[in-house]
């Protein structure tokens, strides 16, 4: 309950710094979604005008439900704004993400936006980042990105689905690779070896963005905001 009420406070008040006529960003996973419940109840009650981007199918249903227009990248390739959620944020603002395998839109969304928001509960904050790397892969290789993975220092594990048999299908129709890379000390250098593998189309390390991130710490009464 405790956790619950952190991640709306989080939510809430990205939501409340949202201005009229924005495009904005929908991130995917259980900390944006009280974002995009207050953005609906701003659009019911003050008539607030804005236009959202989803990151998923999940952001998209959600967003319908909460009335939010939606649009797309071809129409917006430049947002003013991305409200997102993370696994893990250590002190210099970088980040993990990907446990909702979303990862792959969430990072076009996070580049394309001119600042973003991440919003957490206080278990997402770390020293060091050291929680699994989602990797999305190109089901046709992911045989031998996995060793390329493997030589990186990690031991991928393909997703399995829960209500679904057999591996987890992204919205891209890829899969994913948790790779656990124990305590991550360069994020920058493994990021980009990462990216070099042919057919590891996107992971979730987001250490290029820190200038534009604020994160939003919520907490049991209020919330903290982390910028550089
Ligand atoms: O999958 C994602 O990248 C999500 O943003 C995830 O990292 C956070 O989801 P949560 O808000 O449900 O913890």
């Amino acid at each position: 309950a405790q956790q619950a009420a952190s991640k709306r406070n989080a939510g809430y008040h990205a939501a409340e710094m949202i201005k009229d006529g924005m495009v904005i960003g929908l991130g995917t996973g259980s900390t944006v979604f009280f974002a995009m419940e207050r953005l609906g109840e701003r659009i019911a009650e003050d008539g607030l005008s804005i236009t959202g981007v989803p990151t998923s199918y999940q952001a998209a249903i959600r967003a319908r439900r909460y009335g939010i227009p939606l649009s797309s990248l071809d129409e917006h390739p430049k947002l003013d704004t991305a409200i997102d959620g993370a696994d893990q944020a250590d002190p210099d603002l970088r980040l993990i993400k990907g446990r909702g395998a979303a990862l792959l839109r969430e990072k076009c969304v996070c580049d394309a936006a001119r600042e973003v928001l991440i919003v957490v509960d206080p278990t997402k904050m770390v020293e060091t980042l050291n929680a699994p790397v989602p990797v999305e892969v190109l089901p046709f290789a992911s045989a031998p990105v996995s060793r390329r993975l493997a030589a990186l220092g990690a031991s991928p594990v393909l997703r399995e689905g829960v209500k679904k048999d057999g591996p987890v299908v992204t919205d891209n129709g890829n899969f994913i690779l948790d790779c656990d890379f124990g305590a991550i000390m360069d994020p920058e250098s493994l990021e980009t070896a990462i990216a070099a593998i042919p057919g590891a189309l996107e992971c979730g390390l987001f250490t290029a963005y820190r200038e534009k991130i604020t994160v939003i710490v919520g907490e049991e009464k209020g919330c903290r905001v982390v910028s550089l």
